[in-house]
């Protein structure tokens, strides 16, 4: 399938500055040559407008510029859909992760039972309730359930966008107190870092493969650049030490490339002004590239 790139340079889903420009990073380490290497036809798009947050203000504590991100996950909802209507394959640049909200209700436009498989640290599975932070990108998951701010659980109009069954969450190490409840009241599958040491990523992506495939027609892939370990992928926003090796990373894109299951993808999190020359931005074209179908031989 023929991919479409969109940019979403946004961060006022973050608690700091810098994924805003997650999406120049990612393209100046040679995304589109690497992608069309494989024999791809890509088409960037560019990037959506997205608000300074300079310009905005806090309004609610608890749902940090709310209106500025359903703003920008609005007009992103339309754009992936579109995109998948066009019968391609949609590649959404972040930015923080509250833009999955808009990727997500994208698909669901067109797909009512797709899969997800969300690499992250964290749970994203917050409501304005349960947040420590306020922090839109830590409530992604939680508002594609139907969980959160109507204003954002109702994007497109309707919702839920995803059932429970069809989520794995790989690389989780730091969940928050409401989203462990959130887990175990709605039995989402969780392949925490210590099911990964104790199963090895290899044993975990073929159940994971395996689940998915048995559930959901089509998956989403959508990849928190902090789902790796910070010494592999060091300009992100939130780093949590013990995550997914450089290695694990690949062999996990490796096996979604061979089960051939991906109808969209998403790399958020990238933070070139914490990074080290660029080297997160790097690593997650490599991981996008394996993700595509890259072989090492
Ligand atoms: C934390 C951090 N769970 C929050 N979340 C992050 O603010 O809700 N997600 N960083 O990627
Ligand atoms: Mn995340
Ligand atoms: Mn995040
Ligand atoms: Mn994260």
């Amino acid at each position: 399938k023929d991919i479409t790139i969109i940019g979403v340079p946004l961060d006022l889903g973050a608690g700091r500055r810098g994924v805003d420009m997650g999406p120049s990073a990612i393209r100046y380490a040679n995304m589109k040559e690497r992608l069309e290497k494989s024999g791809y036809n890509v088409i960037d798009i560019g990037n959506l407008n997205v608000p300074t947050p300079e310009t905005y203000r806090i309004e609610n504590e608890k749902l940090k510029y709310l209106r500025e991100v359903k703003m920008v996950n609005d007009e992103l909802a339309r754009k992936v859909s579109k995109v998948m209507k066009e019968e391609r394959f949609p590649l959404v640049l972040g930015g923080d992760h509250s833009i999955a909200i808009g990727t997500l209700a994208g698909i669901a436009d067109l797909k009512n039972n797709f899969g997800v498989i969300w690499f992250d640290a964290h749970g994203d599975l917050n409501t304005p309730d349960t947040s420590p932070s306020g922090n839109i990108h830590g409530m992604p998951m939680a508002v594609s359930l139907g969980y959160g701010h109507p204003d954002l659980v109702n994007i497109m109009s309707f919702s839920p966008k995803i059932k429970p069954e069809n989520i794995v969450i790989i690389g989780a190490r730091d969940l928050d107190k409401g989203e462990r409840e959130f887990i175990r009241d709605r039995g989402i599958k969780v392949y925490t870092m210590h099911e990964i040491d104790r199963l090895g990523m290899a044993r975990v992506m073929e159940e994971a493969i395996s689940f998915l495939k048995m559930n959901a027609d089509g998956v989403h892939l959508s990849l928190d650049l902090d789902a790796l370990d910070p010494n592999d992928a060091p300009g992100v926003g939130t780093p949590v030490a013990g995550g997914i090796s450089y290695r694990e990373g690949h062999l996990a894109m490796e096996m979604l490339a061979e089960a051939d299951i991906l109808i969209s993808a998403e790399f958020v999190e990238v933070n070139p002004i914490l990074d080290q020359r660029n080297k997160t931005a790097e690593v997650a074209v490599g991981l996008m590239a394996s993700a595509f179908g890259e072989k090492l031989l």
